[in-house]
């Protein structure tokens, strides 16, 4: 996947399947300076979270690691393909690393759980149905014998059924009625190697998994680059700024309404 294809097939395969692998994104020294600061905030205790499935998570990097972070930003290797999709709107949203120091089967999730359900919970006569993508870095190697990311098949253009919709949310219990049903669907697993990306749909179900312990000094990781388009992007044109306001209140304070 990838490689040796023209940027228009592998457009129509993202547009098709909802990811796409791209080899190579990022040379080696970049993989090794991101598992040198990683690994050793890991030893210092230095993450924000270690859930239940396996993850630990870091979500401040873009204060902590100012310079490696924002050299990922719409990198050259993934930004043809955010461009294509979101274009002039495609807006940062979050960034966030994990390592999987120890056994590690992901929950089944999305990124963007409410993709489908945009119009019902905006709870108003106009609505914007907004559209997110990510673009993960691996810096690790996810050999099949080793470890993996699966998609589940055909759901990018498919919500999951109503009735599993209860059933969405961070779970990990293997036996929740929504881990079972992505359990039993058609899959497809993605082996990225260290400095390879996955452009993938925030809302396309997806999970990563180890299969036993890592090579020696290689923890599994990634860093997930969160986008989302947002319509008032800089240079539509509107009569006013909105810094001001961003200053003034930050950004949440700018959505009256948004609780919930
Ligand atoms: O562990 C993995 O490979 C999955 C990472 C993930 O959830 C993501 O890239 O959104
Ligand atoms: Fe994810």
């Amino acid at each position: 996947m990838g490689k040796n294809k023209s940027f228009e097939e592998n457009l129509a395969q993202l547009e098709r399947d909802g990811f796409l692998l791209i080899k190579n994104a990022l040379d080696m020294e970049t993989v090794q300076k991101w598992r040198g600061s990683l690994y050793g905030r890991y030893r210092r205790g230095e993450y924000d979270r270690r859930n239940s499935v396996g993850n630990v998570s870091y979500n401040q990097l873009l204060e902590q690691e100012p310079e490696m972070t924002r050299a990922l930003i719409a990198h050259p290797s993934v930004a043809p393909y955010l461009k294509a999709t979101l274009g002039k709107q495609c807006q940062l949203r979050s960034v966030r690393a994990h390592l999987n120091p120890d056994d590690y089967t992901q929950e089944w999730h999305m990124d963007f759980y409410d993709y489908w359900y945009q119009e019902e919970k905006v709870d108003a006569s106009r609505f914007v149905q907004g559209f997110c993508m990510n673009t993960t870095f691996y810096l690790t190697d996810n050999t099949p014998d080793r470890a993996r990311l699966t998609f589940v098949k055909d759901l990018c253009h498919r919500a999951i059924p109503e009735e599993l919709r209860e059933h969405l949310w961070y779970r990990d219990d293997r036996n929740n009625p929504f881990q079972r049903w992505c359990d039993e669907q058609p899959h497809i697993d993605l082996y990225p190697m260290s400095g390879d990306a996955v452009v993938f749909y925030s809302h396309l179900p997806h999970q990563g998994a180890k299969m036993g312990p890592d090579p020696d000094g290689e923890i599994r990781g990634n860093i997930v680059f969160h986008y989302q388009q947002n319509p008032m992007y800089p240079g539509i044109r509107f009569v006013s700024h909105p810094q001001v306001t961003l200053d003034a209140l930050g950004y949440d304070g700018t959505f009256p309404f948004a609780e919930g």
